[in-house]
């Protein structure tokens, strides 16, 4: 029998990269996010393509009724979910906290901390429920555990997925249930466009002279860990591109004349 995964934030970058991954390894997929329009072409796709069954959720995950009801709603053959990968998140802004806008303040912690709690919550209920284990992945960062002048915020909120990772992981042992913290480093996808609030310029610059990730290295990760033998969990990982060392600290090849 299929298993079933349900993708977070699937409409771009690390969450499509996932969805397509673990497509291609037979799952069927339930995918979530806001833009109707991509949910729909990559779920027909996914379908087409890999001869799944896929169904596209859409809601905006800070909702905590409208992200209940849509999880609520699922047709019968999609809610024995084996695995959840906590992918949607953001980062809004990039300065000092002094001059920090409180709305991107809560973009940030509506969408990476309770968002993630919201359906976490309801999707592990049903793993309980269900009693056959099952497995959560949590997309953290390299800002869950160090920080960086202009990103108190975001590695705020990514420290919170990070003690959410370790707790949830404790709650839910004596379940069967796995609980995997990823922490990667600088992948290029939409984020710093969303971060820059769409100057793609700035957002381009982030990457300059350096090759970061892509969503297709972070799902490949994905991908390997959930085929691991059962009596296996990866507690957590942390994956940079190779000219990262940290949070901070970066080799780009243009300032390094090479
Ligand atoms: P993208 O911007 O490409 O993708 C973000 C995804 O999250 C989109 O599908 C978006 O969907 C979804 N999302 C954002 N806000 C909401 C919301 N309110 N409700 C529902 N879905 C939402 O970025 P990435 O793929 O890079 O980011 C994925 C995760 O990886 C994030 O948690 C990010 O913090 C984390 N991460 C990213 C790194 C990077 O350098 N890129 C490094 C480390 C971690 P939609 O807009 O359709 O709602
Ligand atoms: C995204 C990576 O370094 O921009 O979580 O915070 S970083």
């Amino acid at each position: 029998m299929k298993k079933t995964a349900l993708v977070t934030g699937a409409t771009s970058g690390i969450g499509e990269a996932t969805a397509r991954i673990l497509a291609k390894k037979g799952y069927n997929i339930i995918i979530t996010g806001r833009r109707a329009g991509r949910l729909q072409k990559l779920s027909d796709s996914l379908e087409e393509e890999f001869g799944i069954k896929a169904h596209a959720l859409m809601f905006d995950i800070r909702e905590r009724y409208q992200t209940e009801s849509a999880i609520e709603a699922l047709p019968a053959h999609f809610r024995d979910i084996d695995l959840l990968v906590n992918n949607a998140g953001l980062a809004s802004g990039f300065e000092h906290i002094d001059e920090g806008d409180p709305v991107d303040w809560d973009k940030m912690i509506d969408t990476n901390v309770k968002g993630l709690l919201y359906i976490t919550r309801i999707v592990a209920q049903m793993m309980v429920k269900r009693d056959q284990g099952g497995h959560i992945i949590n997309i953290g960062s390299i800002a869950g555990v160090q920080t960086y002048e202009n990103g108190a915020v975001y590695c705020a909120s990514k420290h919170a997925v990070h003690a959410i990772s370790q707790g949830a992981r404790m709650d839910l042992l004596k379940h069967g249930i796995k609980v995997t913290e990823i922490r990667p480093g600088m992948v290029e996808t939409e984020f710093s466009i969303v971060r820059f609030h769409g100057d793609r310029k700035e957002a381009a610059n982030v990457y300059r002279g350096i090759t970061p990730l892509t969503g297709d290295d972070i799902a490949e990760i994905i991908g390997w860990i959930v085929e691991l033998p059962a009596h296996i969990n990866i507690n957590e990982i942390e994956v940079m591109p190779a000219q990262q060392a940290n949070a901070t600290t970066v080799f780009r090849k243009e300032e390094n004349n090479i």
